[in-house]
């Protein structure tokens, strides 16, 4: 298998996370989407990272899709339940946090545009809302539980975590601080958490 990654994203970081924690044999390569000679078209036709080439020679995409196939091939550990209802649970997390990432990833493109007189300040604030909102129903449903779901760590931390590290990036990229660590404690908390296994520790975005 070969990941097509940016070391940056927060959606490659959930498929990094699930390759390292359950021990796959993945080739990893960096290709970063806004490059003037980027190849990632090569492998995803809408030219976002991550992809992953699996050994029959497909091309999959997004993240969740991804991360479905790596927890298909390899179930131990699980990072989608079984449970038709509890897997539901864990992909509306996943959806709540990649939703709150797309929303950003919105936000620091239209900040980073070349002749800031086109930047949308009205775009930005919407964005900027989604996030915020996104960010407030996360901590509200994770409250003081050790994992996102009953079912124990899975890919709803794995989504919620990669998301809350992304933010770090705030004096590195161009988003707001989103204050995590005073706004919402107990998901800083749960990230700092995440941060204590060997597969989180090795994907940190270098900004
Ligand atoms: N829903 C996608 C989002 C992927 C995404 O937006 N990746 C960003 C990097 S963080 C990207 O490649 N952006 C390039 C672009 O939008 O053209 C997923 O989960 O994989």
């Amino acid at each position: 298998m070969l990941l097509i990654y940016s070391p940056n994203s927060p959606f490659a970081r959930k498929c990094r996370i699930l390759i390292a924690e359950k021990n796959l044999a993945c080739e990893m390569a960096v290709h970063l989407p806004f490059a003037a000679d980027t190849k990632v078209p090569d492998y995803n036709p809408l030219g976002k990272v991550p992809a992953l080439v699996t050994d029959d020679g497909r091309k999959l995409f997004d993240s969740r899709v991804i991360c479905e196939y790596l927890d298909g091939i390899r179930p131990t550990p699980r990072y989608l339940p079984e449970d038709f209802n509890e897997r539901i649970n864990v992909k509306r997390w996943e959806a709540l946090a990649d939703g709150t990432a797309d929303a950003i990833a919105t936000l620091v493109y239209e900040n980073r545009r070349t002749d800031p007189s086109k930047r949308s300040a009205e775009w930005i604030a919407r964005q900027q809302a989604k996030a915020e909102a996104g960010l407030a129903e996360m901590a509200h449903e994770l409250g003081d539980r050790p994992s996102c779901t009953p079912s124990g760590y899975n890919l709803a931390d794995v989504a919620l975590g990669c998301l809350v590290l992304f933010l770090d990036l705030a004096g590195k990229f161009p988003m707001p601080d989103f204050q995590v660590r005073s706004k919402h404690p107990n998901l800083a908390a749960h990230a700092e958490r995440l941060m204590q296994r060997p597969a989180w520790q090795a994907s940190v975005p270098p900004g």
